[in-house]
């Protein structure tokens, strides 16, 4: 029998997913297809401390990842081909020998401390913003990479390759060694306008260039299913498409946008606000407000500025599931709209919120340093997390317009964070503007895209998102007529403005 079917593993920062696609019948009869999306398999994607170091299970990601793709033909499925998608930047070393060296490590691990300023003491701010089009995180490969150097890691000396997270995973599924395009623009070693890695530069900071594989663009099938790979799992062996590998730009591609103008906000562990360009803009006005030029799949460059997102949210949930206080997203949020409004609020972007051992007390010390009432029950706490990053996310795409030129007329936004509703509700009340949310699952339906397209199953990007618009309805919030929202967006300043917000 004919299948068109892919897989889509998405492995965000708190859990991966392996989700079936296949375009499939429109159920009222009509001649056009729906894709349908069936989750084959779900996983916890919990940091390991070896030490004083923070690092990836990556041992169980990769088993995941071969449970989703066993599971998938258990489950009667045929795809014809997988592709996998991840948070950015980090990477596994390969010895030449072709074996995986130490760990990888998480890109929250503090071994970057201070790493942003003596790299560009040694190289130049502004020439690495000028050559990579990236904003300065302290986690960017780059900086990574030299304080290994720093530490003079012997790993360093038996690194062969490089291979960041999904082509590491697909090189022990296929034996393949690639290197995906849209993650290779993540390091900060990759030359945007040369569109080539940045010899030089790597040159400069000791490291060896011939660890860097030539990128591929997104679409590009690059090996199958390795024979031992295939029989441990008793499954043939089906193509692995390097995809949009970096989840943000799979996003990206599922972005169910009218207009080749739009922008938008991927809402998961990080919260990313951009807007799709054809060649990247290195404008010094894109430096001052610290933005990124991310390289996205169908030779686009994503215009956008990290927010540190629900990972706030996230680790004081951590902290109350440790107290034993049972509360899913759902109650939080209960709690939270029971609360008094624009009470406090934190700056999300402060490096302070980057991984502090206390989430809680790391925010109620803000707010008392800051002259706020301090939040103390649990439903002060999520409504001064999600005011304020409603609040950053104005800042942000008013400062983003300031840097294209263009006004907005609303936002897209996709990713597991829209289904905290409240959180899109404060968005649209906090821009004044039409939020419209979906779909959830966003990199791994561009993922699917992708690989509809590598396989010939899909013509173009177009037919993708029309298929997109076809098979997920949005909602769609409307900005509260008479809030307090726009006078409250000063307070909001006031008590943020002498916050640090970038490396
Ligand atoms: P990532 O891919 O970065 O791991 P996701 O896109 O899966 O992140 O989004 C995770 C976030 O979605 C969580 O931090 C949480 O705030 C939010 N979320 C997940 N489920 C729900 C829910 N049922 N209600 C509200 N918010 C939710
Ligand atoms: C979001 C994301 C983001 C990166 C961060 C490390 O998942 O990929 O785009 O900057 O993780």
């Amino acid at each position: 029998s004919h299948s068109s079917a892919v897989l889509a593993f998405d492995m965000g920062a708190s859990s991966g997913r392996a989700l079936l696609g296949e375009i499939a019948a429109s159920p009222d009869g009509g001649s056009q297809g729906i894709l349908k999306i069936t989750e084959i398999h779900r996983f916890a994607n919990v940091p390991v401390q070896f030490g004083e170091h923070m690092h990836w299970n990556t041992p169980m990601l990769l088993q995941e990842v071969k449970n989703g793709i066993r599971k998938a033909f258990q489950a009667g499925y045929a795809p014809v081909s997988y592709g996998i998608d991840s948070w950015g930047v980090d990477y596994g070393l390969i010895d030449r020998n072709g074996e995986l060296i130490g760990i990888p490590y998480h890109y929250r691990d503090p071994r970057t401390e201070g790493m942003v300023e003596e790299t560009c003491s040694q190289v130049g701010r502004e020439r690495l913003f000028q050559e990579s089009g990236l904003q300065f995180m302290p986690f960017n490969t780059i900086f990574q990479l030299n304080a290994m150097r720093k530490a003079s890691s012997p790993m360093l000396d038996i690194a062969d390759a490089l291979l960041l997270t999904p082509d590491l995973i697909n090189y022990f599924l296929t034996g393949v060694k690639a290197c995906e395009f849209t993650m290779a623009t993540t390091t900060q070693l990759y030359h945007v306008r040369q569109r080539k890695w940045n010899e030089p530069l790597i040159e400069e900071l000791g490291l060896n260039p011939s660890m860097f594989i030539e990128p591929v663009e997104p679409g590009t099938w690059i090996g199958n299913l390795s024979g031992s790979t295939a029989k441990e799992l008793g499954v043939p062996p089906i193509r692995a498409i390097a995809v949009a590998s970096h989840d943000t730009e799979s996003a990206v591609v599922a972005v169910p946008a009218s207009s080749s103008s739009f922008a938008y906000l991927v809402c998961g562990t990080w919260s990313l606000l951009g807007t799709e360009m054809k060649e990247p803009l290195l404008h010094p006005d894109v430096l001052k407000e610290d933005f990124s030029n991310e390289g996205g799949a169908f030779d686009t460059f994503q215009l956008l500025k990290n927010i540190m997102g629900l990972w706030i949210l996230q680790e004081c949930k951590r902290q109350w599931d440790q107290q034993g206080l049972d509360y899913g997203y759902g109650d939080l949020v209960r709690l939270a709209e029971e609360e008094e409004a624009f009470r406090s609020f934190i700056q999300p972007d402060d490096l302070r919120f980057m991984n502090p051992a206390d989430m809680i007390s790391e925010i109620q010390t803000d707010c008392r340093e800051t002259g706020q009432p301090v939040p103390e029950s649990t439903g002060a706490m999520v409504r001064c997390i999600l005011e304020s990053l409603a609040f950053r996310y104005r800042e942000v795409l008013e400062s983003m317009e300031r840097l294209t030129g263009t006004r907005y007329e609303g936002l897209h936004m996709v990713g597991g964070g829209i289904q905290n509703e409240l959180l899109c509700r404060f968005t649209a009340n906090a821009l004044g503007r039409t939020v419209w949310a979906g779909p959830v699952e966003a990199s791994a339906i561009g993922n699917m895209l992708v690989q509809f397209i590598a396989n010939g199953a899909l013509a173009s990007r177009e037919e993708g998102i029309e298929l997109v618009k076809r098979s997920f309805p949005l909602a769609v919030y409307d900005p509260e007529a008479d809030s307090e929202w726009n006078a409250m967006f000063s307070k909001y300043q006031a008590a943020t403005r002498e916050r640090q917000v970038s490396g």
